[in-house]
């Protein structure tokens, strides 16, 4: 079985350079904090002691628990406290960008999913006949992922199946992979530019720009030497113009420092703690982790949503996306958010490691700030 890896990515020659990206489409409004939260509902008042209310009580709030099947399973909501997240806003309809294996439809996302960009250049590898194209969608093996990822982020509280982070997310589904799991390092640099708003020559202008990118992959085949300058370049570029973006630390049991684009600077970067809040064998670590999310563990992986069945994967692939959820969700609340900000408010309402730190016998393998809480996020986004 294959584990729930990071992606692979071969750093293939590029001939192309960017340099000069100069259409720059608008993304949403980002100064205007929305004025509002829906308030707390109020206690109702008393009704008289006999009689019928003239009028039905208002409806109730957010069903909590939701109903759909697979949520009692879904621990990992848990250990996020998603639910007191939901208290502040039960979903927002900010865009994230999949950055991965590609489209494949999911029931959980209907018409919130978007078919975005084929950026795999390489005919070879593409397993759709030809370079790059106007279809994102995934083919092979391994396109069970990005349905995965985006599910995660994203599926839809209606009564079925499993439940998102933000479950009024809209997904942008942008591939990068072949069909083996491989990607190029240009395609990657250009798909974030695409996803975050920029102009890339020769494609279209991307009519769903994102304000989070998650990218569930790292660079490989290539010395782990740190952040590659590419991408580096594609993910600064995006973040100046308030796109947060999110990352795996990978999956080797290793310092995330050599790996790209998890030691980018400007990158959140998640690495997984397994149920207890530790770390697994696998999940990378180091000063380039930014916080720990659950991504769980070989003998109790996480219960995640593809094709409308559940499955059962661990590793940060799937840690990523659940920060990137909880950060659309803040950006939902206060959409003049920077992606600086987003990461501040991430780290300090994080959740303690409740054995000190996530290898409770190491100093040198740290997992960040702590585990991504979500309620204590969207609190300190909402001020309450
Ligand atoms: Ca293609
Ligand atoms: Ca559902």
């Amino acid at each position: 079985m294959i584990r729930a890896s990071l992606l692979t990515l071969t750093l293939l020659a590029s001939g192309g350079t960017d340099a000069i990206r100069v259409v720059v489409p608008a993304l949403p409004p980002t100064t205007t904090p929305r004025p509002t939260l829906p308030a707390t509902p109020t206690p109702a008042t008393p009704l008289p002691t006999t009689g019928t209310p003239v009028r039905p009580l208002p409806a109730a709030p957010t069903p909590r628990p939701p109903g759909d099947p697979y949520y009692p399973q879904q621990w990992n909501l848990a250990q996020i406290h998603i639910e007191d997240a939901w208290a502040v806003t039960p979903g927002e309809p900010v865009t994230v960008a999949v950055l991965d294996t590609g489209y494949v439809r999911s029931d959980e996302l209907g018409t919130r999913e978007v078919n975005g960009y084929d950026f795999v250049s390489d005919p070879a590898r593409s397993g759709d006949g030809d370079g790059r194209d106007a279809d994102a969608s995934g083919v092979g093996p391994f396109a069970f992922h990005a349905e995965t990822v985006a599910n995660l982020i994203g599926a839809a509280r209606d009564g079925r199946g499993a439940v998102g982070v933000n479950p009024d997310a809209r997904i942008v589904h942008v591939r990068v992979a072949g069909t083996d799991g491989t990607i190029a390092v240009q395609d990657l640099a250009d798909a974030v530019r695409w996803a975050g708003g920029l102009n890339v020559p020769g494609t279209p202008v991307n009519r769903t720009p994102a304000r989070v990118l998650n990218l569930s992959l790292f660079v490989d085949f290539i010395p782990l030497t740190g952040c590659d300058a590419r991408v580096r370049a594609a993910i600064d570029a995006v973040t100046a113009r308030g796109v947060l973006v999110v990352a795996g630390a990978a999956n080797d049991g290793r310092d995330a420092a050599g790996y790209t684009p998890a030691a980018c600077p400007n990158v959140l970067t998640v690495t997984a703690v397994d149920r207890a809040g530790q770390r697994p064998a696998y999940a990378n670590w180091g000063a380039r982790v930014a916080l720990a999310a659950p991504g769980g563990s070989d003998t109790d992986p996480l219960p995640l949503w593809s094709a409308g069945a559940p499955l059962l994967r661990d590793g940060t692939s799937f840690a990523a996306p659940q920060v990137a959820g909880v950060a659309s969700l803040m950006m939902g609340v206060n959409p003049a958010l920077k992606p600086a900000d987003v990461t501040r408010l991430l780290k300090a309402s994080a959740a303690p490691f409740p054995a000190g730190r996530c290898e409770p016998a190491s100093a040198l393998h740290t997992c960040g700030s702590g585990i991504v809480n979500a309620g204590a996020a969207l609190r300190l986004v909402a001020n309450r």
